[in-house]
C-alpha cells in the first residue's frame, strides 16, 4: 500500500526545485461566523476531500476562492493562511470574487453550462454569454492569484475541474517555465452531447495548454479526445494518448480518485465516533432496524428522488419491512447551489417525496425515511457509515463518487453492502458493490431487498474484497501516479 509518507518522498525527490500550487474554485477550508466567534470547517466537496490529504502531504499553496464571512479576517497581506489549523502544513491562498462573479462564473457557466452539458441526466445546458465573458475573466483572476506567488519560478501548477479550463494557457504565457497538469472531477460525454456548447473550442484550446490532463476513467478519455478529434485541427497518438496542437503536446490519463483509506479507517475506530453511533441511535429510537444511509450533496445528478421512490416500492411489495424486520432509510445531505432554479426544486421535491413516502407507510411512531438537510460533522458522517446495514449510491451521472470509498473505508468489522450505480466511475474499480441501473425503479427496490437479505458470509467476502480494492489504490497513489506522469513528462 502507498502510503503519506510515500508520497512526501517522491515530491521531495522529483519536486523538490518546483513550487507545488493547487488551484480549485472550491477551498479546502472556510471560516465563518458563528455568534461573534471565527470557526474554520471543512465544506462538503469530493475534490476538497481528496486532495487535502495530498497536500498535507507535499506542503505547497492551494489557491481557491475564498467564500466564507470570515475569510477575509484571517488572511495575511498576500491573502494567505496557515491550514489545517491544527498543524499548518500549507498555505491557502484566497481569490475574492463578488456577488456577480458567483452569481456568473460559479452558478452560471461552470454550473448552470458545463456541469449539465458533462453529466447526461437529461437537464438542458443554459448558456449565456454574459456568463461566459465573466468566467474568462475569473479564469484570469485565478491565474494571476497563482502567477503571483511562483513568479517567474520554476513550478508544478496542479488545477482543478471544469471552473478553470482557461487557466493554464494563462499561467504559461507568462511563466514558461511552469509545468500544468489539470484534473476533470466529473465526467467527459460524448463528442455529440459537448459539440452544442457554443465555446466549445476555447475550452478545449484552453484544457490542451496543459501538459498533462487527467481523467478518472478511460471512457472519459475517449469521449475527450474523441470530441477534440472532431472539433480542432491537431494531432492525436491513440497509442501514447496524447494530443498535438499547434507545437505542444498534452498527454491524456486516467487517474481514479480515491480517498485516505487508513486514515478513515482509523478515524472510525475512535471513541468519538462510537459515542455518536449511541446518540444517533437512542435520537431516532433505534433498536434492531436495517439501517439504509444516502450521503450527498444535494445534487440531481445524484439520484435522490430515484432511491427514495425505490424505498416506497421496497416497502410497498415487502410489507414486512414496516412490520417485523422494520428498515429506516437515513438521507443525509448538503443543500448546495440553491440560487439555481433546478436545485431549488430539487429540495422542494425530495421534501415532497419524503412527506409523502412517509405519511402513507408509517406506523406507531416508526418512519421508514429520516432527512439530515444539513452539513454534518466529519464524525458523524463516519458513524453512520458505521451503523449502516447499506449504503445506497444512485447517482444518474457521476466521475467517481467518494461516499461509496469512504463507506468502504469506514468498515473496518468488514460488514456493510454497498449498493452502487452503474453510472459512477466508482463502479468500474468496486466490482464486488451491488449493481444498479438508477432509472430502473423495481430493479433498484429488488436490489434493495438483496442487500438486506444477503448472507453475512457473502456480504464480509464482498466487503473484504472491496476494502482490498480502495486499500491498494488510494488518493496518495491517486496523486503519486499524476506526479509521476507529470516527472516523466518533463
Ligand atoms: C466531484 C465529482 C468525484 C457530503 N456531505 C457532507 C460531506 N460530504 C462529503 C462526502 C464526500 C464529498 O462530500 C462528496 O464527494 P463525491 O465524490 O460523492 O461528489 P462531488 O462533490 O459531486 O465531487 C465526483 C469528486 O468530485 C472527486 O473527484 O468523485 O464524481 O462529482 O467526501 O463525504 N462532508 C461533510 N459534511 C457533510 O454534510 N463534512
Amino acid at each position: 500500500m502507498f502510503k503519506q509518507i510515500d508520497l512526501q518522498r517522491l515530491v521531495k525527490e522529483k519536486l523538490a526545485d518546483y513550487v507545488f500550487v493547487v488551484v480549485s474554485n472550491r477551498q479546502p477550508y472556510i471560516h465563518t461566523y458563528v455568534g461573534d466567534k471565527i470557526e474554520c470547517s471543512v465544506p462538503a466537496s469530493g475534490l476538497t476531500t481528496a486532495l487535502d490529504p495530498v497536500m498535507q502531504a507535499c506542503g505547497g499553496i492551494w489557491v481557491a476562492h475564498g467564500n466564507g464571512n470570515a475569510d477575509r479576517e484571517v488572511v495575511d497581506s498576500k491573502n494567505r493562511v496557515s491550514v489545517p489549523p491544527e498543524s499548518g502544513s500549507y498555505k491557502l491562498k484566497r481569490v475574492w470574487l463578488s456577488e456577480e462573479e458567483v452569481d456568473r462564473y460559479y452558478l452560471g457557466f461552470s454550473n448552470e453550462a458545463m456541469w449539465p452539458l458533462c453529466h447526461i441526466v437529461f437537464q438542458r445546458p443554459k448558456f449565456d454569454d454574459e456568463d461566459w465573458y465573466t468566467y474568462k475573466n475569473v479564469n484570469r483572476r485565478f491565474a494571476d492569484a497563482v502567477l503571483d506567488e511562483i513568479g517567474n519560478r520554476k513550478a508544478f501548477v496542479f488545477i482543478q475541474d471544469y471552473h478553470l479550463t482557461l487557466v493554464s494557457r494563462l499561467i504559461k504565457a507568462k511563466n514558461p517555465r511552469a509545468i500544468t497538469a489539470q484534473f476533470w472531477h466529473i465526467p467527459w460525454p460524448n463528442r455529440e452531447a459537448f459539440r452544442v456548447c457554443p465555446w466549445q473550442n476555447e475550452i478545449l484550446y484552453g484544457l490542451l495548454g496543459n501538459d498533462l490532463l487527467g481523467f478518472h476513467i478511460a471512457y472519459h478519455r475517449h469521449n475527450f479526445l474523441d470530441t477534440v478529434d472532431r472539433a480542432l485541427e491537431c494531432r492525436i497518438d491513440n497509442e501514447k494518448f496524447s494530443v498535438t496542437h499547434g507545437n505542444h503536446t498534452t498527454y491524456v490519463r486516467p487517474f481514479p480518485i480515491s480517498v485516505d483509506f487508513e486514515s478513515i479507517t482509523e478515524r472510525s475506530q475512535a471513541t468519538e465516533v462510537e459515542r455518536e453511533m449511541a446518540a444517533i441511535k437512542n435520537k431516532y429510537g433505534i433498536t434492531d432496524e436495517i439501517i439504509g444511509i444516502g450521503l450527498d450533496r444535494i445534487d440531481y445528478t445524484k439520484g435522490i428522488p430515484e432511491r427514495l421512490m425505490a424505498i416506497d416500492q421496497l416497502l410497498t411489495k415487502y410489507p414486512k419491512y414496516k412490520f417485523s424486520k422494520r428498515v429506516v432509510f437515513f438521507q443525509l445531505g448538503e443543500p448546495s447551489r440553491l440560487k439555481i432554479k433546478k436545485y431549488e426544486d430539487l429540495n422542494v421535491e425530495i421534501e415532497r417525496l419524503i412527506a409523502d413516502i412517509n405519511g402513507r407507510h408509517e406506523t406507531d411512531g416508526w418512519r421508514p425515511i429520516i432527512y439530515i438537510k444539513e452539513h454534518k460533522s466529519p464524525v458523524t458522517l463516519l458513524a453512520f457509515n458505521r451503523l449502516a446495514h447499506f449504503c445506497l449510491v444512485s447517482s444518474l451521472h457521476d466521475g467517481m463518487n467518494l461516499v461509496a470509498k469512504e463507506f468502504i473505508s469506514s468498515r473496518l468489522d468488514g460488514d456493510g453492502v454497498l449498493i452502487l450505480s452503474r453510472f459512477t466511475g466508482a463502479s468500474r474499480e468496486l466490482e464486488d458493490a451491488l449493481m444498479i441501473n438508477p432509472f430502473a425503479l423495481e430493479e433498484l427496490a429488488e436490489t434493495i431487498q438483496a442487500a438486506i437479505e444477503m448472507p453475512e458470509e457473502q456480504r464480509r467476502k464482498r466487503m473484504d474484497r472491496l476494502r482490498e480494492k480502495v486499500r491498494e489504490y488510494n488518493v496518495y497513489r491517486w496523486a503519486a501516479d499524476i506526479i509521476t506522469a507529470m516527472v516523466d513528462i518533463k
